[in-house]
């Protein structure tokens, strides 16, 4: 078994203690961060699919997340850039009633290595917040809605609704997640979709100096 194969058999085991190690030692192997990336993705792709199957439930879903975000925050200093160019603040957040922040996180990650200032709202984000949030923080250049559930997408509609009914002017909103489809966010008033976070922080930086 190669370093990224064992990575991810133990991110699907939800072994949170031994996948820091295991990135570690696959990185000093000399592997792409971002192979090492995709294979951890690719392990919760078979968890979602154990869950969907009936083989695992809620909390195994939970401990293979927890193993995912271990890891990641090991490749962290290895996938961000210097940053070095500023181009405003981004606001991110999963929408209303979603809890899922693994791949709100990695987004959040890329558009701050593209050169933004984040402020990350977290999971389970009211549509009033987004707007608060824009009102407190200067120069937001982008604001970024996540959502993982297909139940949720009223919520991402409905934050796209209020911020732009807010008035607030002079920042693009960006929204993506697995069921968003580029349709749906052309359908609820997004300025732009994204649909994984290497994509997600070239469009952010494509919006941002249009
Ligand atoms: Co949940 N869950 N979950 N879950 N979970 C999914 C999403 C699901 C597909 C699993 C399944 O059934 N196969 C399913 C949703 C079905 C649907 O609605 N279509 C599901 C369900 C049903 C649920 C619950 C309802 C289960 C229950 O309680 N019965 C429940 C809901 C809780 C809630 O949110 N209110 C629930 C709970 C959980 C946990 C808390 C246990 C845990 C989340 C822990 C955490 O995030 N801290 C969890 C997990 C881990 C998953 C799976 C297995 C993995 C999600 C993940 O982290 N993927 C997931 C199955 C799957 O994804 N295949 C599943 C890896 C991550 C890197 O990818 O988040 O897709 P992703 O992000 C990508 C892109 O989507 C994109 O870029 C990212 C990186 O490239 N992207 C953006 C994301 N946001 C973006 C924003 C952008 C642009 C791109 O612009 C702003």
């Amino acid at each position: 078994m190669t370093k990224i194969e064992e990575v991810k058999a133990k991110v699907e085991a939800g072994k949170s203690k031994l996948v820091p190690g295991l990135v570690q030692e696959a990185l000093d192997a000399g592997n792409n961060p971002q192979d090492i990336l995709d294979a951890m993705v690719e392990s919760m792709g078979v968890v979602g699919e154990k869950f969907s199957t009936g083989e695992i439930f809620v909390p195994e879903m939970l401990i293979a997340a927890k193993a995912m975000s271990k890891g990641v925050d090991v490749l962290k200093p290895h996938l961000a850039g210097d940053g070095a160019s500023k181009l405003g603040t981004c606001i991110i957040g999963t929408v209303a009633g979603d809890l899922h922040d693994i791949g709100k996180n990695l987004v959040s990650l890329m558009i701050e290595s593209a050169g933004f200032d984040m402020v990350d709202l977290g999971v389970d984000v009211p549509a009033e917040t987004f707007v608060q949030a824009i009102k407190d923080h200067d120069n937001v250049k982008i604001v970024a809605c996540s959502g993982l559930l297909t139940s949720t997408m009223p919520a991402m509609k409905e934050a796209v609704a209020t911020i732009k009914a807010s008035g607030l002017t002079g920042f693009k909103v960006i929204v993506g997640g697995a069921p968003v489809t580029p349709e749906y966010a052309a359908e609820i008033g997004a300025d732009g979709f994204a649909p994984d976070a290497g994509t997600a922080a070239v469009k952010a930086k494509e919006l941002a100096t249009a």
